[in-house]
C-alpha cells in the first residue's frame, strides 16, 4: 500500500474539502517545525538544551531552554510564508507582529510551542499544542499592529487544531473539522506518514486523569465525581477505574484519544482568581476540537469549552474532557 504523507493527505483534502492551499501550506510549515523540536528534544542533555532558561514567562513559570527554543522555532518558521497575519504563544506576552519585509495572510496561529516542558528533564513524553483562526477583516491590513483582539474567537471558529507528541514515536494528531487523523514521523524518509484515520474516543471508559494531590482545593462536584470514580464498584458508578496522570496535557490527551478516558484539571481554591491551570486559547481550544471532532465531549463544568468567548489572550479555564458518558456525568454534577 502506497504510503501517504501529510503533504499528499493535505493536497488530496484541498481538492475534496476545498482546504485553501495558504492553510495547506500553513499545516505544511508547522509540521515541518515539530519535526524540528523533535530533533531538538531528542537530542536530551546531548543538546545541551536542558534545564532552565532562567527566565520566567507571562504565566510567572520558569521557562525551559527547550521552551524557548521551541517558540523561536515556531516563530522563524512562520513568519516569511504570507499566510498569517499573526501569532500567539504561551511563552509570549503579547501578540507577534509579522516583521513589514514579509507579507501578511489569512490566518493567526496560536501555540503551546512545549507542553509539559517539566517532564523534559526526566525524559517523559512532551508536546506541541496549535490551533488555526482566521483573521477578522480589519486585522488584515498590512499595516497596522495586529492587536491582542483578533485573537479572542471562540474556539468554535476554529480552521485546523493539532498537537504533536514527542513521545518513543513522533506523531502529529490533526483536525481540519472534518475527523481526526495520526500522522507518524518516518526519520528515514523525514516525512510525516498517515497511519491511524478518523480517530474515535470511545463513548464510555473506566481510566481518569486527574491531579489528584490537588483533592483538597477542589470544588464539591469535582470532590463528588472523583469519589464515586475512587469508589468503584462498591459505589454509584458500579464499575472500578484506573488512573492516569503523566503531567504532560498533550501524553494524557493522546492516551485518551487512543483508548478512551476522563481529562480533569478544574479550578481549585490555590488561586481563587485563576480559572485552573490550562490556558484557554492554546491548550483547552485545541485540544476539545479534536477531541470533539473524535466524538468525545469537552467542558468547563459549566459550559462547552468551544463556546467560551475569551477575554484575554492568556486566559484560563477549567477542563474536563474525553469520553462522552463521563463529561457529560462530572458537567451534570455542576448543574445539580
Ligand atoms: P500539574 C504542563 O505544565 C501542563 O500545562 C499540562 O501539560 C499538564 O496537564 C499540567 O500542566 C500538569 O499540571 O499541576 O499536575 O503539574
Amino acid at each position: 500500500m502506497s504510503r501517504v504523507t501529510l503533504s499528499r493527505y493535505l493536497i488530496e483534502q484541498t481538492r475534496s474539502n476545498n482546504t485553501p492551499a495558504d492553510l495547506r501550506f500553513l499545516i505544511e510549515v508547522v509540521a515541518r517545525a515539530c519535526k524540528e523540536i523533535s530533533h531538538a528534544v531528542s537530542k536530551g542533555a546531548l543538546g545541551g538544551v536542558l534545564g532552565s532558561a532562567e527566565s520566567e514567562n507571562i504565566q510567572g513559570e520558569v521557562q525551559k531552554k527547550l521552551d524557548v527554543l521551541s517558540n523561536e522555532i515556531l516563530l522563524e518558521a512562520n513568519e516569511w510564508g504570507g499566510h498569517l497575519a499573526g501569532m500567539a504563544s504561551e511563552e509570549m506576552d503579547n501578540a507577534y507582529q509579522i516583521p513589514g519585509k514579509y507579507p501578511k495572510g489569512a490566518y493567526l496561529l496560536v501555540f503551546d510551542p512545549l507542553d509539559g516542558s517539566s517532564n523534559i528533564d526526566v525524559n517523559v513524553s512532551v508536546g506541541t499544542i496549535f490551533s488555526v483562526l482566521r483573521c477578522p477583516d480589519h486585522c488584515f491590513s498590512q499595516n497596522d499592529a495586529l492587536g491582542e483582539e483578533a485573537f479572542l474567537q471562540p474556539g468554535t471558529k476554529q480552521v485546523a487544531a493539532g498537537y504533536a507528541i514527542y513521545g518513543p514515536q513522533t506523531m502529529l494528531i490533526l483536525t481540519l473539522g472534518n475527523g481526526v487523523m495520526a500522522f507518524t514521523l518516518d526519520r528515514e524518509l523525514g516525512s510525516f506518514v498517515l497511519t491511524h484515520e478518523n480517530l474515535r474516543v470511545p463513548e464510555s471508559t473506566a481510566e481518569f486523569a486527574i491531579n489528584m494531590s490537588n483533592q483538597r482545593h477542589w470544588e464539591a462536584p469535582v470532590q463528588r465525581y472523583v469519589s464515586e470514580l475512587l469508589a468503584g464498584e462498591e459505589g454509584p458508578l458500579t464499575k472500578n477505574y484506573n488512573m492516569r496522570w503523566i503531567a504532560s496535557m498533550v501524553a494524557d490527551v493522546h492516551r485518551i484519544l487512543t483508548r478512551g478516558g476522563m481529562f480533569m484539571y478544574p479550578r481549585d481554591s490555590r488561586e481563587p482568581g485563576k480559572a485552573g491551570k490550562l490556558r484557554l486559547m492554546y491548550e483547552a481550544n485545541p485540544m476539545s476540537f479534536i477531541i470533539e471532532q473524535a466524538g468525545g465531549a469537552a467542558t468547563t463544568g459549566t459550559q462547552r469549552i468551544l463556546d467560551v468567548q475569551p477575554e484575554s489572550l492568556h486566559q484560563r479555564v477549567p477542563v474536563f474532557l474525553g469520553s462522552k458518558e463521563e463529561v457529560e456525568r462530572v458537567t451534570g454534577y455542576h448543574k445539580a
